[in-house]
């Protein structure tokens, strides 16, 4: 199937396919659309130091493309940000705002997801209400300094203890995004191999082409 599942009515609706988060690089808007194209479901606005200004401005045609393409849009870290931009939802990790805060300031139907290591983290985030969490690395990566690698025995550890969708994260390719689907991830979240790809929506294609044969959506 070719069908690009879309989840767009946020809580209690997976997170699922490829899930793409921005880099600190030239030409983002291009790329992203270019990633957009090849069929990504999330992308995550990660504007690492970037002044909040900037940031608004960005985030706003980020956002715009997102919604021409169906996809959902996520702010990483900032609260703030997130609000301002109206996003549908924030990614935190584990030194960030509480999901608890995050659902206040965001509201009910907005997408909280959480960065998470091991099976304790994920199913606190799962206490505390977030709809999605983050688990890595699962491959080592030059895009983050990285404390933790689960990998993908680690995912396969906790896929049965928790309810929510889990997005890998950490070092994940079109070559070895089948271990982690396979393993147990509802969506695979990606910075180089696909926004440093000499062609952005071929490595987007590549991996959503993935789920569609390995973990086709309900
Ligand atoms: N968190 C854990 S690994 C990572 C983040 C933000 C970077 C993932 O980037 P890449 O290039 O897909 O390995
Ligand atoms: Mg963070």
């Amino acid at each position: 199937r070719l069908v690009i599942t879309t989840p767009k009515t946020i809580r209690n609706r997976s997170i699922a396919g490829v899930y793409l988060i921005t880099d600190q690089q030239d030409d983002l808007l291009k790329r992203v659309a270019q990633a957009l194209r090849g069929g990504v479901t999330v992308l995550q606005y990660r504007a690492k130091d970037k002044p909040y200004e900037f940031c608004l401005e960005e985030g706003s045609q980020l956002k715009q493309l997102c919604s021409r393409f169906g996809s959902l849009f996520i702010v990483n870290d900032d609260l703030r940000l997130a609000h301002a931009l109206d996003a549908d939802g924030v990614h935190l990790g584990q030194e960030d705002s509480s999901p608890q805060q995050a659902r206040e300031l965001l509201g009910p139907d907005k997408i909280i997801g959480v960065s998470t290591h091991n099976l304790d983290e994920a199913l606190k985030a799962e206490s505390d209400g977030a709809d999605y969490l983050g688990f890595g690395a699962m491959y080592p990566t030059d895009s983050k300094s990285i404390t933790h690698m689960p990998g993908t025995s680690g995912l396969a550890a906790i896929r049965d203890r928790v309810k929510l969708p889990i997005v890998a994260i950490g070092g994940i390719s079109p070559a070895n995004a089948c271990r982690v689907i396979e393993a147990g991830a509802d969506a695979v979240a990606v910075i180089s191999s696909v926004l440093a790809a000499p062609r952005p929506e071929v490595a987007a294609t590549e991996l959503r082409l993935l789920f569609n044969r390995l973990a086709p959506y309900p």
